[in-house]
């Protein structure tokens, strides 16, 4: 069984090297800390490196400090794991997986179905809500008790991924977690107004310009949204309001499948494409189809092309599924 081994694994090394994939959420973060604060508990030592900086909103995270964005220099970084948690495949973590030149051991933890199996040991549990919940599971295997940080990093991360607790991948065992990490008397109105509950009035202005846009087809199975880049340009945008978006497309009825087209910034005729389904359609499939992956629920791809070619390409792909 794969936990034997991680908790081996752990065991075994003395010097982590702890990451996640680009655009940390809540999920990446709460299991990168608490992962983080059990080694600690082991006296082992750990970093902490992402490709990006801590994102708006979650400030009030305990150990945010110890977070540390990636830069060349830190190619003589020393350690003799490379640990890689919710992510399915090793280029999302950006450039940071160029750190393990060494080839260091790839320890793998991670709920994605779409997950490549790109350790030397992978733990994957497509069914587990999220990454943190696992890490839950591996704080009870270490025979470590848990403390009120720990407990919030693990709570960010399961609200994050399960979408408030509303998702089908709740079980009775995230409950049940949740029960324990509630023991801490978590502030979590704090929790979610931080992560949810906190837009700049300037992107919640944006936010109704993008859901004024709003389109359906396929007798209305399909809700999508399109974001351009002149909506973007010369803002300063504090939030991610993509979770937001798929959450109003999700609640629209009959909705089967909701999309949310984006102009990327940075490279001309590149797209992100999100998707949520309500359950019949597997998206993790269709964003597999265009090289992306993620859950059968939600999932993710970025598409070279104009954003009218690509929207089309992706909706044909949707219909067909729906048949
Ligand atoms: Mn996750």
């Amino acid at each position: 069984m794969s936990l034997k081994k991680v908790v081996a694994c752990i065991k075994n090394n003395k010097n982590f090297l702890i990451t996640s994939h680009t655009n940390l959420e809540g999920d990446a973060l709460g299991s990168e800390l608490a992962f983080y604060n059990l080694l600690k508990k082991l006296g082992k030592a750990a970093t902490v490196i992402n490709e990006d900086n801590l994102p708006y909103g979650y400030d009030f995270l305990p150990q945010k400090n110890k977070l540390i964005k990636f830069k060349d220099n830190l190619k003589e970084i020393k350690f003799d794991c490379f640990v890689v948690l919710d992510c399915s495949d090793l280029s999302r973590t950006g450039e940071v997986y160029r750190l393990n030149s060494e080839k260091k051991t790839i320890l793998n933890i991670d709920h994605h179905i779409s997950n490549q199996k790109f350790g030397n040991i992978n733990w994957v549990e497509p069914h587990v809500s999220s990454c943190s919940e696992m890490i839950y599971k591996l704080s009870k295997a270490l025979g470590l008790a848990l403390d009120r940080d720990t407990a919030i990093l693990l709570y960010t991360g399961i609200l994050a991924d399960t979408g408030s607790f509303r998702y089908s991948n709740v079980t009775s065992f995230t409950h049940k977690a949740v029960s324990k990490l509630l023991k801490f008397k978590l502030d979590i109105p704090h929790i979610y107004r931080s992560v949810y509950e906190n837009i700049p009035f300037a992107d919640m202005k944006l936010l109704t310009r993008i859901l004024l846009g709003i389109k359906q087809e396929a007798k209305g199975r399909i809700v999508w949204f399109q974001v351009k880049r002149d909506m973007l340009r010369n803002k300063k945008l504090f939030f991610d309001l993509s979770e937001h978006v798929l959450s109003f497309g999700r609640a629209i009825k009959d909705a089967q499948v909701v999309v949310l087209f984006k102009e990327n910034l940075g490279v001309k005729n590149e797209i992100r494409v999100n998707f949520r389904s309500q359950g019949k359609v597997d998206v993790n499939r269709i964003a597999q189809f265009f090289g992306g992956g993620g859950h059968k629920a939600a999932s993710g791809c970025t598409i070279k092309g104009k954003i009218d070619n690509v929207r089309r390409m992706v909706l044909n792909k949707i219909k067909d599924s729906l048949k």
